[in-house]
């Protein structure tokens, strides 16, 4: 069973003005497409065949470049597109909201940490939100990495990513990343969140 680029859950305008149209055919239909594609040609008659993409993670270490590259491409933007959605944003409610507040003190203050560490990542990777026993952190990594691998240096559950690769953000920011960070606020899909949230613990 090869791993599917999965449809993006709305039109490729519906986060507009935030992101627009052209970033999310050629990020979704181009890069997510071709991690997909490479993935498949990277597991093919290997032991890593038929298994889940977290059970390909948690090798990723052992696995050579093109599974990390190329598994972290798959399930990083399968996980990007559900956590964003057209009218959206705002504050997350009920209990991830109380688990924000017991982590970070405020949301206001996770915003901060987040932003910081989408902005402060060196060159191309993800900042996220994960669950590490039971508690939230920020974390970020380098290129496709995630923290389901056991590589990486902050290891957890994610339940929020943002992808600051420029191919995420530069037709419509160019290099001004911190604003894109700031835009990505106005369309998380908190409700998606939080069923990862709640999922999680
Ligand atoms: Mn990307």
């Amino acid at each position: 069973m090869a791993f599917e680029l999965p449809s993006l859950p709305y039109a490729s305008d519906a986060l507009e003005p935030h992101i627009d149209s052209k970033t999310m055919e050629i990020h979704h239909g181009k890069h997510h497409a071709g991690y997909t594609t490479k993935l498949n040609g990277a597991i093919s008659g290997t032991d890593l065949e038929g298994q889940s993409i977290e059970a390909i993670l948690a090798s990723a270490g052992s696995a050579g470049a093109g599974v990390r590259n190329n598994g972290g491409g798959f399930y990083n933007h399968c996980l990007f597109w559900e956590v964003m959605a057209p009218n959206a944003g705002g504050n997350p409610s009920g209990d991830l909201a109380s688990a924000i507040d017991a982590s970070f003190g405020s949301f206001e203050a996770f915003k901060d940490a987040f932003s910081n560490a989408a902005a402060t990542q060196f060159g191309s990777g993800w900042a996220w939100l994960i669950v590490v026993d039971g508690k939230l952190q920020v974390t970020s990594t380098p290129n496709q990495d995630n923290p389901l691998m056991d590589i990486a240096e902050v290891k957890g559950q994610p339940i929020l990513g943002l992808d600051v690769w420029e191919h995420a953000y530069y037709l419509n920011y160019q290099n001004r990343r911190p604003d894109y960070i700031n835009a990505f606020f106005n369309v998380v899909n908190w409700d998606k969140v939080a069923e990862l949230y709640a999922a999680a613990i």
